[in-house]
């Protein structure tokens, strides 16, 4: 389902369900993510907020309730949290969940589908391609913060809303099937894209290999940390962490590397040409800076040398995903055009190649800047 396919009645239908002030105007597709559709809902009063209104979609999140209790206890967390710390702004720096008039997270609508409601946050914008070092700054602050912030949060609270979300193992396992099953005949054309999964197998486990020797704290992480997940206010200052359907407990160097893999690349995610993909070095650093200044405070030596793990591993699982969702017909994320997964996996492989040619250079720089907190 794209967000096209809703009519303005049945939208009207589904926002009269839920607790909200004002008359809405005007209702708007919005953003550009892959997974939900979004609906930004202009009130007709100013004096009345804005609101952010989103289909979860639950062919991905299976249960729903179990996401939505999530997104309470972290958002309670995160802004009892933040209310004890001066100049903070918890209203703006959380989302603010706004329930049914029955008092429930959801509704639920007669097809089955799940909606939820945000507030919405005025004078913010999100990126898909960071353009300024105070931007990657403020990002890596935004998420270093998040990570802190929840980092004395009971885990065991959170439900795994998507389970072995980042197992590299798993995310392989099911390349394979995809590939042996080869439902959409779509296997030969991937060839080289194959070789280069296969050649990377054995590297790409070190993160999960390191948990497994009990080297590696299981904290909660975002999950999703693209940039395009942090809203910064009108002077680039970081403002709100969003999208926290994935927040569960993980590794903090996939947030690292989730959030760099979309910092470092000059090009979009998808960019067709090759040649445009090139590493935005001093973007790398700038959110380094940002994030190892708020997480410092609880990061172990360990989970800093894994920060560059996170860099190479997040583009190659991205990669194996898009490439899965290519072969099994374009099941899973949202496609503009056909071959769409193809160009967005040979796209993040470009991305990794560029990235292994740096690795030095780039561990270099992690190692410089933490060394200089201390
Ligand atoms: P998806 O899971 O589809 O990526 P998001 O929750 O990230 O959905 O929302 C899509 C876009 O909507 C974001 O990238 C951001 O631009 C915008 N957005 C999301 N939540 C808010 C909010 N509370 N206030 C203002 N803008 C928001
Ligand atoms: C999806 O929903 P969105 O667009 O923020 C995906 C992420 C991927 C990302 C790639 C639940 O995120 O894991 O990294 O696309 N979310 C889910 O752009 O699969
Ligand atoms: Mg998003």
């Amino acid at each position: 389902m794209t967000n096209n396919q809703h009519t303005p009645q049945h939208l009207s239908a589904i926002i009269d369900a839920f607790s909200i002030e004002g008359t809405i105007a005007t209702i708007k597709p919005y953003g550009s993510g892959h997974i939900n559709d979004t609906f930004y809902l202009k009130n007709e009063d100013q004096t009345h907020p804005d609101y952010l209104l989103q289909r979860i979609n639950h062919a991905i999140f299976k249960d729903v309730p179990a996401l939505m209790d999530n997104v309470k206890k972290v958002t309670e967390h995160l802004r009892k949290k933040l209310a004890a710390i001066p100049d903070s702004n918890p209203k703006k720096q959380v989302l603010t969940i706004i329930p049914l008039k029955n008092g429930l997270l959801y509704f639920k609508d007669v097809d089955g589908n799940y909606w939820r409601m945000y507030l919405y946050l005025t004078d913010t914008n999100s990126y898909d391609l960071v353009e300024k070092e105070i931007q990657a700054f403020e990002g890596g602050k935004a998420f270093g913060r998040f990570q802190a912030l929840l980092s004395d949060m009971d885990a065991t609270l959170l439900a795994e809303t998507i389970p072995d979300f980042h197992n590299i193992e798993m995310r392989l396992s099911r390349f394979y099937k995809a590939w042996s099953t080869d439902i959409a005949k779509r296997r030969d054309e991937v060839n080289e894209e194959t070789d280069f999964i296969n050649k990377r197998v054995d590297v790409m486990k070190s993160i999960l290999n390191l948990g497994k020797e009990g080297h590696l704290s299981l904290r909660i992480t975002h999950n999703d940390t693209k940039f395009n997940n942090v809203l910064l206010d009108a002077n680039d200052k970081a403002q709100c962490v969003i999208d926290l359907d994935t927040v569960m407990p993980g590794y903090v160097a996939y947030d690292f590397g989730d959030a760099i893999r979309t910092i470092i690349n000059s090009a979009s995610e998808d960019e067709k040409d090759l040649n445009k993909i090139k590493l935005n070095i001093p973007l790398f650093e700038a959110y380094t800076k940002g994030y190892l200044s708020e997480a410092d405070k609880f990061l172990s030596a360990v989970e800093v040398d894994s920060l560059m793990m996170g860099v190479l591993l997040i583009p190659y699982m991205q990669a194996v995903r898009f490439l899965t969702d290519y072969i099994e017909g374009d099941v899973y994320y949202k496609t503009n055009f056909e071959g769409h997964n193809l160009q967005r996996t040979r796209a993040q492989i470009q991305l990794l190649k560029e990235i292994e040619a740096e690795h030095d250079t780039l561990v270099g720089i992690i190692d410089r800047v933490y060394n200089e907190l201390k």
